[in-house]
């Protein structure tokens, strides 16, 4: 549920990034805030606006159970499938009442199938019928959908699908395109993108941050020649590609001790000039950072106090950007090129 935009056309350094959107490994349980949800294990607390949305986000999807969400279990299959009686499970619409028991429950095949079979034949359907309990439902071939009057089929339009392609995606009917950005190739399998190596000589690393250090590895997992850096908790770091710099939050046991600090690793060989940007405004509670680099302003995402506030890059003056309907933000990306600033809530 995190995002990363990688905003640099040759990329040093990329950022390991949790599922719940942390650059960090083995984070303590929490005391629950009253704007999250505390799963059934009584550890786990996940955003409220995560219950009951079809995805189990608990360890033990107590989010998702039966209990919670009665009343809201709605069906999400992909286009030209159908839900079986957990509608968690989805299967084409043509195994709907083909003789082969596909559903978990059976709940595809039965006396329905028979009963209503001849249902079919009046339904109207441009191009496919399936029998199900409510009756005959129309479908369509791959890359189309029912249109609105349940029986003609029209182009489904696969760009409105988040995740289709990585970066760019352009519908046509019956099908869609994947391309990529400038600065990247489309992969083999036609929707994913990677940075180009440039210049080939700097080859991408990896750096990552967890509780303890912030260490640096080959993309085939081979460690560099760069020392870890001791760290204390960090939750946020970002760097500067072109003047070699990467920073990060020391969190301390106050807010006045949480610190933003800044190393150089010049060739990604040694770590030099580590030195603290006194920052006005608390980054005790900071989840993540982004570097603008074309300015050196700090961007920071405070998900306590729910807002994103942006500093110098000396730390001495500090605006806040947002805190307005903004609700347990999780994440930053910057485009500077563009003038964007992107944060991610998890409501
Ligand atoms: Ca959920
Ligand atoms: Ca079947
Ligand atoms: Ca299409």
């Amino acid at each position: 549920m995190a995002m990363r935009l990688f905003y640099l056309g040759c990329i040093l350094c990329l950022e390991i990034i949790s599922p719940n959107g942390a650059t960090v490994v083995d984070d303590p349980p929490k005391t629950c805030s009253p704007k999250q949800f505390v799963c059934k294990d009584q550890v786990t607390c996940i955003s409220k606006g995560w219950r009951c949305d079809g995805e189990k986000d608990c360890p033990d999807g107590s989010d998702e159970s039966p209990d919670i969400c009665s009343h809201n279990r709605v069906s999400q299959c992909p286009v030209n499938e159908h839900g079986c009686l957990d509608p968690d499970v989805c299967i084409h619409m043509s195994k709907l009442c083909n003789g082969v028991p596909e559903c978990p429950d059976g709940w595809d095949e039965g006396p329905h199938c028979r009963e209503r079979a001849l249902d079919c034949a009046s339904s109207g359907c441009q191009f496919h019928c399936a029998v199900t309990h409510d009756g005959p439902l129309c479908y369509c071939s791959n890359g189309y959908e029912v249109a609105a009057d349940g029986k003609t089929c029209k182009d489904f339009n696969e760009c409105n699908v988040y995740g289709t392609c990585s970066q760019t995606c352009t519908n046509t009917n019956g099908s869609y395109i994947c391309s990529c950005v400038e600065g990247y190739l489309v992969q083999p399998d036609n929707r994913s993108c990677k940075a180009k190596n440039d210049p080939v000589d700097r080859l991408p690393m990896l750096l990552i941050a967890n509780l303890n250090d912030i260490r640096c590895t080959s993309l085939s997992g081979s460690t560099s020649r760069l020392p870890s850096i001791t760290t204390k908790q960090t939750m946020a770091m970002d760097f500067i590609y072109a003047e070699e710099t990467v920073c990060w939050i020391d969190v301390g046991d106050t807010p006045a001790a949480t610190q933003l600090k800044c190393a150089g690793i010049p060739d990604l060989k040694s770590v030099i000039n580590i030195r603290t940007i006194n920052i006005s405004l608390s980054l005790h509670h900071v989840e993540k950072m982004a570097i603008d680099w074309l300015t050196g302003n700090f961007y920071f995402v405070d998900d306590v106090d729910d807002r994103v506030f942006v500093c110098n890059k000396n730390g001495q003056t500090c605006v806040t950007l947002l805190d307005q309907e903004l609700y347990n933000p999780k994440g930053i990306a910057l485009d500077p090129a563009m003038g964007v600033c992107t944060s991610l809530s998890s409501s």
